[in-house]
């Protein structure tokens, strides 16, 4: 299986933290694309341009990251990061789901806060912040019972927050939800997310 990325995206990410925990990580061949080799390769195998995009040795393109990370964890043979069956396991995609969300937030005020003042809004940069401050609210509150070793869900929002930090989309976020971050920055020690600090 072949993996395209690139160096800081969450997405990415989940998946390198995922395949690690799996101890998968070596037997995925991890192509890292700059912007501009992302918008010349990836289009072939993803119309929407966006990585990761994985392609399996028979040919079968995967996206996007949670079927890519669900298609590592069915070829991991220790225990589970998305369980197989019941409650907990859709309490755990929707965790997943959600620190996708916050995700998606902290790119799209990100993005809108790099255009030039008489091209930005400020208002869809405040609106998306607020969208990403109102997550981080819910998990502040989840964090103290949020799974260790973390599984999917929890592998999710700690990507999202790594790129929320390296965007510095929420300044002071670690004083404002002191619970979550606590727990970030314990999870930050595990060797998955050492291994894939954002570039
Ligand atoms: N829902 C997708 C989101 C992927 C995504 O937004 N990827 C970004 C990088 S973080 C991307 O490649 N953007 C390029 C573009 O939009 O052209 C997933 O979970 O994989």
């Amino acid at each position: 299986m072949k993996c395209y990325i690139t160096g800081n995206s969450p997405y990415a990410r989940k998946i390198r933290v995922a395949a690690h925990e799996a101890g998968l990580g070596d037997e995925i061949e991890w192509q890292t694309l700059t912007r501009e080799e992302r918008a010349e390769i990836v289009p072939q195998f993803n119309p929407l341009g966006k990585v990761p995009v994985a392609v399996l040795d028979s040919g079968q393109v995967l996206l996007d990251s949670p079927v890519i990370c669900a298609y590592v964890d069915s070829l991991n043979e220790g225990p589970k990061l998305i369980p197989v069956y019941g409650e907990q396991r859709w309490a755990v995609l929707t965790l997943e789901a959600l620190g996708d969300g916050l995700g998606e937030a902290v790119i799209a005020a990100s993005q809108e806060s790099q255009k030039p003042d008489d091209k930005r809004t400020d208002a869809v940069v405040a609106r998306q912040a607020g969208k990403a401050a109102n997550a981080m609210a819910v998990l502040d509150k989840q964090a103290g019972d949020f799974n260790d070793p973390p599984l999917m869900g929890e592998i999710s929002v700690a990507c999202a927050l790594g790129y929320l930090e390296y965007r510095d989309v929420v300044p002071g976020w670690r004083e404002t939800y002191p619970a979550l971050a606590s727990w970030y920055v314990e999870i930050l020690k595990r060797q998955s997310f050492i291994l894939s600090t954002p570039v």
